[in-house]
């Protein structure tokens, strides 16, 4: 079958973004409701392991924090959530994390060539939209048939159910699609709805399980920029082209 479209994540896959965007926005947040939690580079290493900054701050109290009590714990995190929310978009309105190579040039060349594109991700919708606007270009949101985002589905990555959801909006089958994903979380979702995938890591997730994605890259790699092949075929490339993902899929 052809290639029809691609889906994108976007912690970690478009941009860097969870190192240096929303530990330390989660720590802002912390700070501004008087509390000394602090979130180190290792410690959310671990927390990572749970998708959703909601689900994530809930799983730090219960597991690192048992005696913590607060008269209405659900409102707190809530709120956290969402101060955190506000601090990471304006360090994204402030152009604090750019994209990863090869992002913007193949979207480009997926858009000139009439792919239908679409975000796939677990985090907030707000996210999003800074991230596209402020990284990537003013109006990029509009580059996207789709972008399905946080609570829209019951299960957040690994749950397969934010791929389900895009493949029936778009009425596409998985093997018309390719994902692009960075972490094993990610890869366990798109892989589970049964769409191939090509995994770019970073810091957080070099070391993880990728034995189901299609190819396992460095990054997407640019012309003067070429990527490092942790698995995979790439036809003696150095970049991702829109003739390397049709060679990968078959079409
Ligand atoms: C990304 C996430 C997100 C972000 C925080 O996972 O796990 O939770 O860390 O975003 P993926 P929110 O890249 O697999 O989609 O705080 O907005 O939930
Ligand atoms: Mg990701």
């Amino acid at each position: 079958m052809s290639l029809q479209a691609l889906l994108f994540d976007i912690d970690g896959t478009l941009a860097d973004t969870e190192r240096d965007g929303h530990r330390p926005a989660f720590n802002q947040a912390f700070a501004e409701f008087g509390l000394d939690w602090n979130w180190t580079p290792e410690l959310y290493g671990k927390l990572l392991t749970v998708t959703g900054g909601k689900e994530r701050i809930r799983y730090f109290v219960e597991h690192y924090l048992p005696d913590f009590h607060s008269p209405d714990f659900d409102a707190l995190v809530a709120n956290l959530h969402k101060a955190k929310t506000r601090h990471y978009t304006a360090m994204l309105a402030n152009g604090a994390i750019p994209l990863r190579p090869g992002i913007h040039r193949l979207l480009n060349e997926a858009r000139q060539a009439g792919l239908r594109l679409a975000v796939v991700t677990t985090t907030t919708p707000e996210n999003v939209t800074a991230l596209l606007r402020y990284s990537l270009a003013e109006d990029a949101e509009s580059w996207f048939e789709l972008i399905a985002a946080g609570d829209i589905v019951a299960a957040k990555k690994p749950a397969p159910d934010i791929y389900l959801h895009t493949l029936q909006k778009m009425q596409l089958a998985p093997t018309q699609c390719l994902a692009f994903e960075d972490s094993r979380n990610g890869l366990l979702a798109s892989r589970a709805a049964h769409v191939p995938t090509v995994v770019t890591v970073n810091g957080y997730t070099e070391h993880e399980n990728f034995d189901d994605a299609l190819v396992v890259l460095s990054d997407l790699g640019e012309p003067h920029a070429p990527f490092t092949v942790l698995k995979g075929d790439v036809n003696g490339k150095e970049y991702v082209d829109l003739e390397l993902l049709r060679r990968w899929v078959g079409g």
